[in-house]
This record gives structure tokens, C-alpha cells and sequence, in this order.
């Protein structure tokens, strides 16, 4: 199962946390600390220490907003539903600043996608 170190006011997280939701993925949430200083624990489970980060089953971590989502694109089938739940968080969440972040970083989907399902991948 991924794993995500995040928070939930972290614009950058919210961006991946969506990204997982349209992609039909489960996840494991890791909360840490509010302030970098105090991120002894994520410094030393991944050597860094700012939000977000993900951890695959079987690779590199990744980190940043930017990073994760192409990996994401890559790795996984888009779900029939993934548009709708993008059209649900627009309609939701007024503005929604980060999701236009979110769908222009992956823009990529599709380029060297490694054919898994979501579920396969994620169980
Ligand atoms: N370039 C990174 C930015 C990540 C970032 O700035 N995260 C913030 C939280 S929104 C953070 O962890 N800041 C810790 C700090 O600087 O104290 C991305 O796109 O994900």
C-alpha cells in the first residue's frame, strides 16, 4: 500500500490527495508534525522533511506535488469515474485552486504508463 506523508491544509497534499481519489487508489495517511523542525521522525523515515511525500511499495520515494502526480499518471489506469470526481471537487470545493495545479501536472498521464490497475497495484 503507498504511503503518504502529509498534511491536511498543505495545498501541495491536497493536490495528491485528489489525484488519488480520481485514480481510485488506497493509501496510507501519515500526519506530521505542523512545524519542519519538529519533523524529526519523517527526516528520518524518508531524509526529508517537508510535505508531501510518497512512499510506493516498491521504489524510490518521491517528493513534492509535482513529482508524485506524473508518477501517479504513469504508474496507473485512469478510472471511468476520474473525471467525474474531478468535476465533484469543483463543484464542492469553490474555487479549488489546487486542482487546476493538479490536472495540469498530470497532463502526462497516458506517456509511459506501465498498464497496472490501481487495485492491483495498491491491494
Ligand atoms: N515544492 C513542494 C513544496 C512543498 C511544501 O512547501 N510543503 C510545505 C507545506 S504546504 C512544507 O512542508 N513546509 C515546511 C516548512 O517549510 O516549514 C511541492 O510542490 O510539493
Amino acid at each position: 500500500m503507498l504511503t503518504l506523508y502529509q498534511t491536511e491544509w498543505c495545498p501541495y497534499s491536497h493536490q495528491v490527495r485528489q489525484r488519488l481519489t480520481e485514480l481510485g487508489i488506497d493509501y496510507i495517511a501519515r500526519q506530521v508534525p505542523a512545524q519542519r523542525d519538529d519533523r524529526a521522525e519523517l527526516r528520518q523515515a524518508t531524509g526529508a522533511d517537508r510535505v508531501p511525500i510518497l512512499v510506493p511499495d516498491d521504489g524510490p520515494l518521491l517528493e513534492g506535488a509535482e513529482a508524485i502526480i506524473r508518477y501517479l499518471s504513469e504508474r496507473f489506469e485512469e478510472p471511468a469515474d476520474a473525471e467525474l470526481h474531478c468535476a465533484k471537487a469543483q463543484e464542492h470545493i469553490p474555487g479549488f485552486p489546487e486542482l487546476k495545479q493538479a490536472r495540469l501536472r498530470s497532463s502526462r498521464r497516458g506517456a509511459g504508463r506501465r498498464g497496472a490497475s490501481a487495485s492491483s497495484l495498491s491491494r
